[in-house]
């Protein structure tokens, strides 16, 4: 006799990102995944955003990188508590990575948790670590390429950064053709220009995460 079973059984993976999930629910903490090619600014942004925002926002950062705690000691230099996950090897965090590193900071009175990813554009979008949304940041160097041959990632996005606009002078890099292909695979995610070193844009990526915040109870 053969039993169909309608219930999709979820890898442990998902399992963790649903626990994880349910812990952001719980405490109001809005849990954002960044992703980008290694180099393209995630440290820089947050950096940024976490001085820009010091008096708003309670924010923390989980660190995932292969080696090194470099990125970690840059964002508490910024002023947020930070864990470092070292991969050794692993392409992406997963959602047990994260599970164990939110016992390692101040995760309940935080607003915004963001989760650094390993950078690459290709592994950390199939992997959900139980997040709100997903940022994916492209910057200007990487060329204007990217979003045809990382579909999947750009797809996935909540909000999509172009960062290092301050090259754009210096770089053949067509902005109009990037913008149409992250449209042709994503109607919904905003795509916002802005520069992590000198400021310019950031504001409408603070008005975006700001409305991201969940009411503290
Ligand atoms: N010109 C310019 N340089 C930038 C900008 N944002 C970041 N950078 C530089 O780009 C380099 C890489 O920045 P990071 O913030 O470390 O990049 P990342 O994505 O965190 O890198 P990984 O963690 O190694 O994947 C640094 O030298 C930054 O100073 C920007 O808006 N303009
Ligand atoms: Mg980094």
């Amino acid at each position: 006799m053969k039993i169909e079973l309608n219930k999709r059984i979820l890898d442990k993976n998902e399992e963790c990102a649903l626990q994880n999930a349910n812990f952001f629910a719980e405490h109001n903490i809005t849990c954002i995944n960044v992703i980008s090619s290694p180099g393209s600014g995630k440290t820089t942004t947050l950096g940024r955003t976490i001085r820009d925002l010091a008096d708003k926002i309670k924010i923390g950062v989980i660190e995932g990188d292969i080696f090194t705690d470099t990125d970690a000691e840059k964002i508490r230099a910024a002023g947020a508590p930070a864990v470092q996950i070292e991969t050794k090897g692993s392409c992406h965090l997963s959602a047990q990575q994260v599970t164990a590193a939110l016992s390692a900071i101040p995760a309940e009175t935080l607003d915004i948790i963001f989760i650094e990813n390993v950078g690459n554009l290709v592994c950390p979008s199939d992997f959900a670590l139980g997040e709100n949304a997903r940022v994916v940041i492209l910057s200007v160097p990487e060329g204007d390429d990217k979003p045809i041959k990382y579909p999947g990632t750009f797809a996935k996005a909540d909000v999509v950064l172009i960062n290092k606009i301050d090259l754009a002078p210096y770089i053949d890099f067509d902005l109009d053709r990037v913008i149409k292909d992250i449209k042709a695979v994503n109607h919904e995610a905003p795509i916002f220009q802005l520069s992590a070193t000198t400021g310019d844009g950031m504001q409408q990526w603070y008005d975006w995460l700001v409305a991201q915040i969940k009411c503290k109870k």
